[in-house]
């Protein structure tokens, strides 16, 4: 898979791109029509314009997928298992079995995943999280990874 965002290539040794140059029937990136402007080159004899590179642009946008973030939940001494089985069931959409689980995963291991989101999704779990753990006055932290 080609890399994301904009991308360009540089042509070197194109002595018929002069100053500005718009290729209408362009050559193609992919499948992609590009426009194709020559750069100016300072350096060029004789204190012209005259330029021997080209940079093709990619004007299509290419769509990003969004970077990704684990919700962790880690482990304590006083925090009941009931709670944090609540928890997982309540904020991170899991049955009782599968909230049962990851809590005692965490119980054992220390640390342990509730699920996988967006940035700002992972932010509002964790803040949930939090917020309903201080309200019960138990000690339970929660906090997200970049995967
Ligand atoms: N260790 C806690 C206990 O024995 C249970 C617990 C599990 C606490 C998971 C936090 O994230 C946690 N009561």
């Amino acid at each position: 898979m080609p890399p994301d965002g904009v991308g360009s290539i540089q042509m070197s040794h194109l002595p018929t791109m002069r100053g500005s140059a718009f290729l209408s029937a362009g050559p193609r990136l992919g499948s992609e029509r590009v426009p194709v402007v020559a750069a100016s080159d300072p350096r060029a004899p004789g204190g012209d314009d005259r330029s021997n590179t080209a940079i093709i642009t990619r004007t299509k946008p290419r769509t990003k997928r969004p970077s990704l973030y684990r919700v962790l939940l880690l482990n304590d001494d006083y925090t009941p298992m009931e709670f944090v089985v609540h928890v997982v069931e309540r904020f991170f959409n899991k049955s009782q079995e599968d909230a049962y689980q990851i809590m005692m995963h965490v119980h054992q291991n220390g640390v342990g995943e509730c699920g996988v989101f967006t940035y700002e999704v992972a932010e509002t779990k964790v803040t949930q999280v939090m917020d309903f753990a201080r309200k019960h006055q138990h000690p339970l932290q929660c906090v997200m990874e970049k995967k």
